[in-house]
């Protein structure tokens, strides 16, 4: 693989003048700096995106590695540097928040208004009694309230915990049992593509399945007024609490090691990890990946697309855009609601000029857009936009000359940025004012991030040679552990064979030439679909935990157009293979079950029952040959250590 000069699409100049990092040169001399002075590097620009109540003496403490530690004996406030900072600067009256509701309805909000709500928040939650170090759940939809109580979090030191609105109330239980929450913060109910979907109830439900003790109060936001359940002694109307509240609060000056949240995200094994973020490190790299990736400037009108409940809406919603003073739209709803030029329609309502999507969004608008020209963004005046991203999986070449090339008028570079939970911020990305593009490639490393392909002994790979993703230096706002589970983060992130340096999880390989990086995909078992990340494991254990019917099942990934990944199961039931309308009968039940036991995002496209699974004398599941079933694939492999060759038949047939 080569990248000829035919695919490279050259940094657009004349848009670029004046970018942040302008030129190939200033990108190069920042990669230099932090390679002459790794330590000084990072020193400098925390000094220079971050607003401290103490200065720190230190940069990087790698005494304890792989528990690195970043500007240690620096104290700061994340909700001071994103809110009172703005207002400080004279940005008060300043939009930083547009918000468009499901139903088209729009309301923008100050910085000054967001100080103050923040702040009122901030102060009914320390009045039931949160403070510094406890861990609050949200579990809540997009809303100007979830960011404020992510930021009323920040702002007296609590730790927070945002579950996704789509996860089932055992995985809500799960999350808030692992984090030992004192407070879940929620609404009555979210709105999406026209309907109510409960939230409440399943707080309620989450609950009732045992082991939240820990949770003393319910903070309930009212989107809709739908009726909930209600515990006199446990929830309370945010509305109630935050009425008569002081519009000040002195911001909680925490260290910069201090645990600003935690996100739990599925891995190979086990249960989802708790992944835990700092305050300092990782407000710096938010705040600067923000200004440099997507070279905001002050007219910007900003938009991710992303929820609060993925990393991407904690780090490009709640954090880089606010600690920027910049403009940003919040959405509600979804891409195909009322129609799908919705995305379109509101690049042109608001006239944003930097967006940052998924691959899925794009690639499910191409299908509809090419079926109607009355959703199609050539319907649209998009000519407000200047930058696009791509977030969350590997942009396909033709996804993304359809996104350039339609979305961008051909004019406006895209920033494929790779990164994951664990590393807070954009690890691989191109820099629109310096990188030349190339579809497909994630290009190079974020100048000071220590990206590298090796092979299992943690040898670097030549170019040209496919191999493991690792970071080889320690960097500002990566993970700092798995919440109480130490062993499993230095276990997963850190095995022993690969010299200390930090194992991302995904294959890549770079070109001969210009040594840029494309992502292969995941090398565990961890699934991505529509850009969300799944263990194979946890939806296995889903599965099996249906013991009236499940004896056994599989979990394997094939590609779909559509959703990156989807996920396909393989299960034999307790009782004989159904086959036909039996077959369809209890496919649909299984896969409301794992709905039901993880969320709708978990449930397996395509379940196929056999008497058993491809086995091998030594009973290890060849999953090789399922990945090969699940795509429809003639078997060419050896088959001659598979104990029952005959369950592949039977395996292969869809229903
Ligand atoms: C930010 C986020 C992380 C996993 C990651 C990789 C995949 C993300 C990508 C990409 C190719 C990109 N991924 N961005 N693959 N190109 N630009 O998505 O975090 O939910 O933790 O997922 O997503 O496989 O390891 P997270």
């Amino acid at each position: 693989m080569s990248n000829d000069a035919a695919t490279v699409h050259p940094v657009p100049e004349a848009t670029m003048q004046g970018a942040h990092v302008f030129g190939m040169a200033a990108h190069q001399a920042l990669v230099a700096e932090a390679e002459a002075d790794y330590g000084g590097y990072w020193a400098r620009l925390a000094r220079e995106f971050v607003t401290w109540k103490t200065p720190f003496t230190k940069s990087l403490d790698d005494s304890n590695a792989p528990f690195f530690k970043w500007f240690e004996d620096g104290t700061l406030n994340v909700s001071y540097n994103c809110l009172d900072r703005n207002v400080e600067r004279g940005l008060g009256g300043k939009v930083a928040i547009v918000f468009e509701a499901d139903d088209g309805q729009v309301t923008r909000v100050t910085y000054s208004d967001l100080l103050a709500r923040t702040c009122r928040l901030a102060n009914a939650l320390k009045a039931r009694g949160v403070k510094k170090g406890d861990r609050v759940v949200i579990y809540m939809a997009m809303s100007i309230e979830g960011v404020v109580a992510m930021q009323a979090c920040a702002r007296i030191g609590a730790t927070h915990s945002v579950v996704f609105g789509g996860f089932s109330a055992q995985s809500l239980r799960d999350r808030i049992e692992g984090a030992g929450a004192v407070m879940v913060i929620t609404a009555d109910e979210q709105v999406r593509g026209g309907k109510q979907l409960p939230l409440k109830a399943i707080v309620d439900d989450a609950i009732a399945l045992g082991g939240c003790e820990s949770v003393k109060d319910v903070i309930v936001y009212r989107r809709t007024g739908g009726k909930t359940g209600w515990h006199p002694s446990r929830d309370h109307w945010m509305h109630d609490e935050t009425e008569g509240q002081p519009e000040v609060c002195e911001p909680e000056w925490v260290g910069a090691e201090h645990p600003l949240f935690l996100l739990y995200t599925s891995g190979s094994t086990g249960k989802p990890k708790g992944v835990q973020h700092s305050t300092g490190g990782y407000l710096l790299h938010a705040a600067l990946t923000t200004k440099w990736t997507f070279d905001i400037r002050d007219d910007d009108v900003f938009w991710c697309t992303a929820d609060i409940g993925w990393v991407t809406g904690h780090t490009y919603i709640a954090y880089g855009p606010l600690a920027l003073g910049a403009t940003e739209v919040v959405f509600e709803g979804v891409p195909t609601y009322p129609d799908a030029g919705r995305f379109w329609k509101m690049i042109q309502d608001h006239k944003v000029s930097v967006f940052y999507t998924a691959p899925t969004a794009i690639r499910s608008l191409i299908k509809l857009a090419d079926a109607s020209d009355a959703v199609h963004p050539k319907s649209y005046d998009l000519s407000s936009l200047r930058i696009l991203g791509s977030v969350g999986e590997p942009i396909n070449p033709a996804a993304w000359e359809w996104y350039h090339r339609n979305v961008g008028g051909g004019r406006c570079p895209i920033v494929d940025t790779f990164w994951q939970t664990e590393t807070g911020g954009h690890m691989i990305t191109p820099l629109p004012g310096a990188t030349p593009l190339v579809p497909g490639s994630c290009t190079l490393p974020f100048p000071g991030i220590a990206a590298a392909i090796v092979d299992e002994t943690g040898n670097d790979v030549p170019n040209g040679q496919g191999g493991i993703l690792v970071v080889k230096k320690p960097w500002p706002s990566m993970i700092r552990t798995i919440w109480g589970e130490a062993d499993r983060f230095k276990s997963s992130y850190f095995p022993p064979e690969l010299k200390g340096y930090y194992l991302a999880g995904d294959g890549a390989i770079r070109d001969p030439g210009n040594g840029y990086f494309t992502i292969t995909g995941r090398i565990d078992d961890v699934l991505n679909v529509s850009g969300h990340r799944m263990g194979t494991m946890e939806i296995e254990s889903a599965l099996v935990s249906c013991t009236d019917l499940v004896a056994e099942a599989a979990v394997v990934g094939r590609p779909d157009d559509t959703t990156g990944e989807a996920i396909c199961a393989f299960v034999v039931l307790k009782g004989e293979r159904p086959t036909g309308a039996a077959a369809k009968k209890i496919a649909t039940e299984l896969r409301n079950w794992v709905g039901r036991e993880i969320g709708p995002i978990a449930k397996p496209k395509e379940i196929r029952f056999g008497d058993n699974l491809p086995k091998t004398r030594s009973g290890k599941i060849m999953r090789r040959l399922l990945r090969s079933l699940a795509k429809d694939e003639e078997i060419t492999q050896d088959t001659s250590t598979l104990e029952n060759p005959a369950v592949l038949a039977q395996l292969a047939e869809k229903n």
